[in-house]
């Protein structure tokens, strides 16, 4: 997912090629502003810690765009490819390394393990999006 600071320094286009350069496959994707409720329930394992209300109100300042990715052992490779969480532990190459010095303005998520994939893929992709319209395409 491309985050709100990704897209207000026109990084979409750059981030969507080194992803498709490096062989993934992209098979869907949606540019979407999350508001207060989804940005909660997407980030649901952080309620409670000091910077959760900083990064809901970071994830919602505007529009992200989400893509489902796909290629074998997608979710280790793709966490490799954006970098680490903190900033001093990114390497030379990744994306948040290339484009931030933040920790909280990241330019990228992507998603930690299989079960957070699944249920990141159902918010931002599933009926939940569509239905409870709790996000402003
Ligand atoms: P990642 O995005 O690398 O999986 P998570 O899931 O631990 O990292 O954290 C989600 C997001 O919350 C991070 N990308 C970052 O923007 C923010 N964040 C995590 N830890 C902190 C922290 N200690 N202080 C401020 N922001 C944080």
């Amino acid at each position: 997912m491309v985050k709100p600071d990704g897209v207000r320094r026109s990084l979409v286009g750059l981030i969507i090629t080194r992803i498709e350069q490096k062989g993934f496959v992209i098979s869907n994707m949606r540019m979407f502003r999350m508001d207060d409720v989804f940005a909660r329930i997407f980030y649901a394992e952080h309620d409670g810690r000091d910077f959760f209300p900083a990064l809901l109100s970071f994830m919602t300042s505007g529009p992200v765009v989400a893509l489902q990715v796909e290629s074998p052992n997608a979710i280790a490779l793709v966490r490799t490819t954006i970098g680490a969480t903190r900033p001093e532990d990114r390497l030379p190459g990744t994306i948040r390394a290339d484009f931030s010095t933040q920790l909280t303005e990241n330019v990228v998520h992507a998603s930690a393990s299989p079960t957070d994939a699944e249920r990141e893929l159902a918010l931002v992709f599933g009926d939940f999006h569509a239905t409870l319209g709790t996000v402003h395409e």
